[in-house]
């Protein structure tokens, strides 16, 4: 059945916030026939990863989805039939005033963020009654796993994947669109997409240092500058390429969202962050190492080591010692000493066509709790 959705965004930093909120509304329009706004209070994040989105107007519809500005004195009008809180940002006392007033209620869903770590199941789907208000209210997890709300993943998201995976000549189209030559078949390439991060110098040091030619893919992000600098250049600009020893680091601008996706399944390697990224990463069926948006007492630890104990349960203790090592040094908040870094690289690229089995079994696995939006548009069927 057609249904009426508002999500709610709120742009706390970043891009991860609007990434998630984005691909949810489109697909809601498009793959399950759902009237939907998005209010978001952040249009640039929109902008930058969407670049049809104005980022000056008020109300714009756009690939099927109706996105309006999030402002102090926004208009809500007639609440929809469902209303997701994304990131459980809260809901406008206006909005929740008008949602009183709609006969039916609306249903409000808290669309939380992603984790790995196994108390998800059992907390998805329950309710979370308002503590002043009528009104019915679920967290709605995401997960890896059955019994979870899955990730989010357009239908048609593997076929895509496949046919240019296995297509030679649109990969040598993709790189020449950035204005590169096609990477030669030996090269190792890894995008770079991060944080700040003590550590990348390291890691760069030792794929300069390696036998064999690396090519790191940087597109503009906060990791971007220290990558520059290792060269001595911390403003390189898009477009730039800059050498040292056996790599070669290639500057490229920040792309729209289906073009990021084409970049990931480019590379052999990806380097992530946050929550969107990194579930692309997956999808993209190739070795990934995740910077993980850092919080208060070291509380993505937990969540950094429930995912690497899914993620490498089908993997030899070699490969999976050998991969933890990586993730673990890269989200260090301290440098390494060149060496570790490079001992840990040299680990990985010696098992890297069983790293790269698994990223394909595990993107595999990732289907099987169903997709999000199918999952969310089938959780609130039940209750509407
Ligand atoms: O930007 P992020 O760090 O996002 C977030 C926010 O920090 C948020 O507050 C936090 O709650 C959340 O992480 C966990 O990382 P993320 O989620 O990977 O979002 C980045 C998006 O940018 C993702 O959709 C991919 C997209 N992207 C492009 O579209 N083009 C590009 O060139 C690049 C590099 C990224």
């Amino acid at each position: 059945m057609s249904r009426s959705w508002d999500v709610f965004c709120r742009v706390v930093d970043n891009f991860g916030d609007a990434a998630v909120c984005w691909r949810l509304a489109k697909q809601l329009a498009a793959e399950h026939g759902g009237k939907v706004r998005i209010w978001i209070d952040g249009l640039d994040a929109l902008h930058a990863l969407c670049p049809e989105v104005a980022r000056d107007t008020t109300a714009q519809w756009i690939q099927g989805v109706e996105i309006c500005h999030w402002s102090a004195d926004a208009e809500f009008g007639v609440p929809a039939e469902i209303a997701v809180d994304a990131f459980g940002g809260g809901l406008p006392d206006a909005y929740l005033a008008a949602m009183m007033q709609r006969s039916p209620r609306p249903l409000w869903i808290i669309l939380e963020y992603l984790s790995a770590e196994p108390w998800v199941d059992t907390h998805h789907g329950a309710p979370s009654p308002h503590p002043r208000l009528p009104l019915e209210r679920y967290f709605f997890f995401p997960g890896l796993v059955p019994g979870t709300g899955g990730v989010l993943k357009e239908a048609s998201l593997e076929a895509r994947r496949d046919a240019f995976q296995s297509d030679s000549s649109r990969q040598a189209a993709f790189w020449r669109g950035l204005g590169y030559a096609p990477p030669a078949r030996e090269a190792i390439v890894a995008s770079l997409f991060g944080y700040e991060n003590p550590v990348a110098a390291s890691l760069l040091q030792a794929w300069a240092d390696g036998g064999r030619e690396v090519i790191a893919v940087v597109p503009r992000s906060l990791l971007r500058p220290q990558v520059g600098a290792f060269f001595g250049e911390s403003q390189a600009a898009d477009g730039a390429t800059l050498r040292r020893g056996s790599l070669e680091a290639r500057f490229v601008p920040f792309v729209p969202q289906p073009r990021y996706d084409e970049l990931l399944w480019a590379c052999d390697w990806n380097f992530v962050r946050g929550e969107d990224s990194f579930v692309r990463a997956q999808w993209a069926a190739r070795p990934l190492v995740w910077h993980i948006y850092p919080q208060e007492e070291r509380a993505h630890w937990i969540k950094l080591d429930a995912f690497l104990d899914r993620y490498c349960a089908g993997l030899e203790s070699g490969p999976a010692k050998a991969l933890r090592t990586l993730w673990q040094g890269w989200n260090a908040q301290e440098a390494p000493v060149t060496t570790q870094m490079r001992t840990a690289w040299d680990a990985v690229a010696d098992c890297r066509d069983r790293l790269r089995l698994n990223a394909r079994s595990w993107a595999a696995q990732l289907a099987l709790p169903g997709d999000l939006a199918g999952n969310l548009a089938q959780f609130c069927e039940e209750r509407l």
